[in-house]
């Protein structure tokens, strides 16, 4: 019998099953399980809690969306807080932007970036950059406490269950707001609008209590649930479409497998019932 992973999906009753070959780390922190596996054809996976949080086959589209739409739309972003993130995908992408001089991450659970140091270094060795200061602390305290500002904020958590949860309130969001620049913007990641509707659409609403402008982007991310995966962005200024110079993406000529100047505009277009979540509609 070959050994299988899954997660599973309580909100539509259905698995996601993985064939795997071996089970790399497994642990259980101060705050949540941590697993490494290695699939056969996702390469190797990281759970948190039994849920998938990045396969190394897709994680490209998720970290190049949650990191290049907020730094190509803001004009100059020399300060970027990275909320959660520990395994060091979404700092890999930040400083690929030589405008940034500063990432701060902050992550409750160190274990995850010292699990992705052995067992994903092409995603952990991100936090070795001299412009990363890693925090392992609770982000939640953090926002409220620090007496930095940023231009960018991206908050790469969990689900909002457990050591998540605190990462969806408005409180939350309210102290993000405070500590972004006056053309701040802050990302987050919004779950799945096709299997967690009211998810998305309580998200929505408390981002919108708080900024000026809110938008919506989304991406095709096949290992997360339904595989519709999208993303919020809150701007004290900047618009994603009207304020975003194509030209700078090829300007820079990143290195990049997924994130490109029509994927860039063309993620702002979100079908009907995605839009009605979030109150455009
Ligand atoms: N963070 C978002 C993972 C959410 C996936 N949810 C799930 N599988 N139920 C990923 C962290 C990558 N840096």
């Amino acid at each position: 019998m070959a050994l299988t992973y899954f997660e599973s999906y309580p909100e539509v009753s259905s698995t996601f099953t993985f064939e795997i070959d071996d089970v790399l780390f497994s642990a259980q922190s101060d705050f949540q399980k941590i697993e490494i596996v290695q699939s056969k054809a996702f390469g190797r996976i990281l759970f948190i809690d039994e849920m998938v949080m990045l396969t190394e086959r897709d994680e490209f589209v998720y970290h190049e969306m949650i990191a290049h739409v907020p730094l190509f739309t803001h004009p100059n972003p020399r300060k970027v807080l990275i909320i959660g993130g520990g395994d060091g995908g979404t700092a890999r992408e930040c400083l690929k932007h030589p405008s940034v001089e500063k990432i701060d991450l902050v992550d409750i659970d160190e274990m995850v970036t010292q699990a992705c140091l052995r067992f994903m270094p092409q995603l952990a060795s991100s936090v070795f950059s001299e412009r990363m200061n890693c925090h392992f602390e609770d982000g939640v305290q953090f926002v409220k406490e620090t007496k930095e500002r940023y231009d960018v904020v991206i908050i790469d958590s969990t689900d909002p269950i457990a050591v998540g949860e605190g990462l969806f309130t408005r409180d939350f969001y309210q102290d993000c707001f405070n500590l972004l620049t006056d053309d701040g913007i802050l990302v987050n990641q919004s779950e799945s609008p096709a299997w967690l509707p009211s998810l998305v659409e309580g998200i929505s609403a408390k981002l919108r209590s708080i900024f000026p402008a809110v938008h919506y982007f989304q991406a095709h991310i096949p290992t997360y649930p339904s595989g519709h995966w999208v993303f919020g962005f809150a701007s004290k200024g900047p618009h994603p479409l009207k304020d975003f110079d194509s030209q700078r993406i090829k300007a820079a000529n990143l290195s990049l497998n997924y994130y490109n100047e029509a994927v860039h505009s063309g993620a702002f277009q979100i079908p009907t019932f995605f839009s009605r979540l979030t109150g455009n509609g």
